[in-house]
C-alpha cells in the first residue's frame, strides 16, 4: 500500500509505536521553535529538566507576541529567553524580526523534516512539506531535550485541488472554504493533505496560508507537497540545498478525500467569533466598518503586502476607517521599503505596526467598543481582539483594501482591475537580527538572566486513588483557550507568573471563577464538544492546575489542550453519553472512584454526591500518559524517571 506525505516523513521518524491509526506514536524532532509568550515557561521547564544542550537540529526561539514593553516585564522576558537560549544551543530571534511562522518558512524550514513549536499554529511549516505540529510548552522542552513528541498516529484526509483562482480570490478564501465544510472541529485527529493538479497553482506563501489556518479545522497538522514551487521558494531565500521532492504515491489510502474547484471560489468571510462562521463576503455588503487589520502569520508574506500595496497604490482609506499593517517579518518590510511598497501604503492613510504579532494577540490595536473590525488573521474567538463587544471578521488582504477604502464590507472583485505584482527572484536575505548560541565551552561561564515577574512552576502531587471534587464551572460547546486563559496586552506579560495570571482565568465566561476555585480547592470543570480548541498556550492548563482543578469532564476536546491537560497532571475525562452532561450542575460535589484502575480500563466511576446519579466517564490513555498523570505531571514524571 502506497503512502501520503505525512505518513513518509512520520515513517522516517518513528521512534515507537506503529503507524496504525488512533495508537500513540512518537517520533523524532528535527526542528523546534518557541515564541515568547510560551517560550519563557518552555525554557524554565527545559532548565528544571537539567539539560544542557539542545539535542535537535535547529531550535529557535522568536520574540514576536509580547513586543509591548508597558514596564519592566516583557523586557525581561525577552533579556531571560535570550540569555538562556544563548546558554542551551538556541538561536534566538531578536524582537522586530518578525513572526515565528512567518521567519521559520523563510529562513529555517525544511521539506521532510519534523517540527513542533510552542504555538498553535506551528503547521505553517506544512507550506514547505515539513511535518510540523503544535505543541505545549513542556513537549517542546522535551523534544529540545532530545526526547521524542508523542501524538495518536492521525487519520489522513486529502484536499483535491483542481482549477485556479480567480481574480480577488485567494488562498485565504480556500481556508475559509474548508472551514466552512468541515467546521472548526472537522480535522481533529487528522492530517489535512493538499494535492491535485491545483496546487501547482499557488505559491508557498499561499500555501503557507492554507495549511496556518488547518489549526483552525483542529487538525493534527496540515502539509503540501514539496516540488518545484517549494524549490523556486528556498532557491529565492538562498536555501536551494535545503530542498527535496516530496509527494504522495499514486496509491496512498486517504479516510476522507475532500474536492475543491479553485475556479468557483468567490470572496469569503468569517464572522464573529468563530473561523468557521463562514459567509459570501457579498452577503454582508454594506455593513460599516471601523478598523481593519492586514497582518498574523496567515497573511504577512512579501506577496501578500505587495498586493495590499497596490490595490491602496494612489487611495486614501475611507475617513472612518483605522487601518494597520503588520509586516510578517523584517525581511518583508525592508524589500517592501525597498521597491516603494511602503510607501503606497503609508500614503493611504494605513498605520504602519511592527513586525510582530500585534492586533492579533490584543496586543495593542483594539477596536473601538462594538466596533467592526475585518482582520486578516486567523481566529475571531470572543474577546480576542481585546474589546470584548466588538465584532471580529476574519478576511483576505484584498477584502480588507476593499473595506478601507469603502468604509463597509465590499466585495473585493469592486476595485476592478487586480492587482500585478511581482514576485523577486531573489529575497534580500540578512539573518543579523538572528544571534547564534554560543559554543558549548563559551556557555559554561555564562549567566541566564531572570527578572522578578518569573514565579516557579506551580506546584504539583503525585495523584490520589480517588478524588472528591466540586464543579466549579460548567461550560458548553467549543470552548476556547482564549476563554480558559485570555492573552492581550494587559494579560500578557504575566505568561511567567501563573499566580497572578490566574486571577484571568475564565474571566470572559466567569469573573468569579478564579476566586471560587481557590476558595473550592479541588474543583472540575465541565465543558461541552472540542474543550481547549486554538491556542498551544499551556497556561490554559498550568493556571487550572494553580487554581486546584484536578480534571476536565467534557464531551471531546481538541488535541494539544488535552496533551497540555495530561501534561499538567489534570485528568482529562469525556462522558461516555452526552446525554450525562445535563446530570452536572455547576456546584455539584462529585467523586471520582478507583481512578488508577480507571485508567487501565479506559472507564473512571463518577458519584454526584449532590444528586445521587451515578455513572461512566471514558478515558483512553497510554501507559506513559497514566504514569505522567500518576506522578502529577511530565515536570514530575521527567524528573521521577531520570
Ligand atoms: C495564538 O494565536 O493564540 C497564540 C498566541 O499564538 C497562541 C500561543 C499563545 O497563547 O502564546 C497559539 O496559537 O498557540
Ligand atoms: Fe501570532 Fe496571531 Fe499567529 Fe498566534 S495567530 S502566532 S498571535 S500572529
Amino acid at each position: 500500500m502506497g503512502l501520503t506525505i505525512a505518513q513518509k516523513i512520520i515513517k522516517n521518524h518513528l521512534v515507537s509505536g506503529e503507524m496504525i491509526q488512533g495508537s500513540e506514536i512518537s517520533l523524532k524532532i528535527d526542528q523546534t521553535l518557541t515564541q515568547d509568550a510560551t517560550g519563557t515557561m518552555a525554557y524554565l521547564e527545559f532548565e528544571t529538566m537539567g539539560l544542557k544542550r539542545v539535542k535537535t537540529e535547529r531550535s529557535v526561539a522568536y520574540i514576536d507576541h509580547n513586543t509591548l514593553q508597558c514596564g519592566y516585564e516583557n523586557a525581561d522576558d525577552h533579556r531571560y529567553i535570550q540569555t538562556v537560549a544563548k546558554k542551551h544551543g538556541i538561536y534566538f530571534s531578536r524582537p522586530g524580526n518578525g513572526i515565528c511562522h512567518q521567519v521559520h518558512l523563510e529562513r529555517f524550514g525544511k521539506p521532510g523534516k519534523t517540527l513542533i513549536g510552542s504555538d498553535s499554529h506551528t503547521p505553517t511549516g506544512g507550506g514547505i512539506g515539513m511535518l510540523a505540529f503544535g505543541a505545549g510548552g513542556l513537549d517542546v522542552a522535551v523534544a529540545m531535550g532530545g526526547g521524542a513528541y508523542f501524538i495518536t498516529m492521525p487519520k489522513m484526509y486529502k484536499v483535491n485541488l483542481t482549477g485556479k483562482l480567480s481574480p480577488f480570490v485567494t488562498a485565504k478564501d480556500v481556508s475559509l472554504e474548508i472551514l466552512r465544510i468541515l467546521s472548526v472541529k472537522g480535522g481533529v485527529g487528522a492530517i489535512i493533505e493538499w494535492g491535485g493538479e491545483g496546487v501547482k497553482t499557488l505559491s508557498v506563501p499561499e500555501r503557507a496560508t492554507i495549511t496556518n489556518m488547518g489549526t483552525e479545522l483542529g487538525a493534527t497538522t496540515s502539509i503540501f507537497p514539496s516540488d518545484e514551487i517549494t524549490e523556486e521558494f528556498l532557491r529565492a531565500q538562498g536555501r536551494a540545498e535545503d530542498y527535496i521532492p516530496l509527494e504522495s504515491d499514486e496509491d496512498a489510502v486517504y479516510d476522507k478525500i475532500i474536492d475543491i474547484n479553485l475556479s468557483e471560489l468567490t470572496p469569503l468571510i468569517a464572522c464573529p467569533h468563530s473561523p468557521d462562521n463562514v459567509v459570501e463576503v457579498s452577503s454582508l455588503k454594506g455593513v460599516k466598518v471601523n478598523q481593519v487589520c492586514v497582518g498574523s502569520c496567515t497573511n504577512s508574506s512579501l506577496q501578500d503586502l505587495l498586493k495590499v500595496a497596490a490595490l491602496l497604490k494612489g487611495k486614501k482609506i475611507s475617513d472612518d476607517v483605522s487601518m494597520s499593517v503588520s509586516p510578517g517579518s523584517k525581511q518583508v518590510l525592508q524589500m517592501l521599503t525597498k521597491c516603494g511598497a511602503l510607501n503606497d501604503i503609508i500614503a493611504s492613510g494605513a498605520r504602519i505596526l511592527e513586525c510582530a504579532c500585534g492586533p492579533c494577540i490584543g496586543m495593542g490595536f483594539s477596536p473601538n467598543s462594538a466596533g467592526v473590525s475585518l482582520r486578516t488573521f486567523n481566529r475571531n474567538f470572543l474577546g480576542r481582539s481585546g474589546t470584548k463587544d466588538a465584532g471580529v471578521y476574519l478576511v483576505s488582504p484584498e477584502t480588507a483594501v476593499a473595506a478601507a477604502i469603502f468604509g463597509e464590507i465590499t466585495d473585493p472583485r469592486l476595485l476592478g482591475k487586480e492587482a500585478e505584482i511581482k514576485m523577486p527572484k531573489v529575497f534580500d536575505i540578512d539573518d543579523s537580527a538572528v544571534i547564534a548560541p554560543a559554543s558549548e565551552f563559551e556557555a559554561e561561564n555564562l549567566e541566564v538572566l531572570r527578572g522578578p515577574n518569573i514565579k516557579p512552576f506551580p506546584e504539583t502531587k503525585p495523584l490520589c486513588n480517588e478524588i472528591d471534587v466540586t464543579v466549579g464551572l460548567k461550560v458548553g460547546d467549543n470552548i476556547t483557550t482564549d476563554h480558559i486563559m485570555p492573552a492581550g496586552a494587559k494579560i500578557l506579560l504575566y505568561r511567567s507568573n501563573i499566580p497572578f495570571l490566574s486571577k484571568f482565568c475564565f474571566s470572559v465566561v466567569d469573573e468569579k471563577f478564579s476566586e471560587r476555585a481557590l476558595e473550592l480547592k479541588s474543583s472540575v470543570i465541565v465543558g461541552g464538544d472540542n474543550y481547549g480548541q486554538g491556542s498551544s498556550r499551556e497556561h490554559a492548563a498550568l493556571v487550572p492546575l494553580y487554581l486546584g482543578v484536578k480534571a476536565v469532564i467534557a464531551k471531546s476536546f481538541a488535541r494539544i489542550h488535552v496533551a497540555n491537560l495530561i501534561n499538567a497532571g489534570i485528568i482529562p475525562l469525556t462522558f461516555k453519553n452526552a446525554s450525562d452532561y445535563e446530570d452536572i450542575l455547576q456546584g455539584d460535589k462529585l467523586s471520582l472512584k478507583d481512578l488508577f484502575s480507571g485508567f487501565e480500563n479506559g472507564e473512571v466511576t463518577l458519584v454526584n454526591q449532590t444528586s445521587g446519579k451515578e455513572f461512566k466517564l471514558s478515558c483512553s490513555f497510554t501507559d506513559r500518559q497514566i504514569k505522567i498523570l500518576k506522578a502529577g505531571g511530565l515536570l514530575a514524571y521527567t524528573k521521577e524517571s531520570n
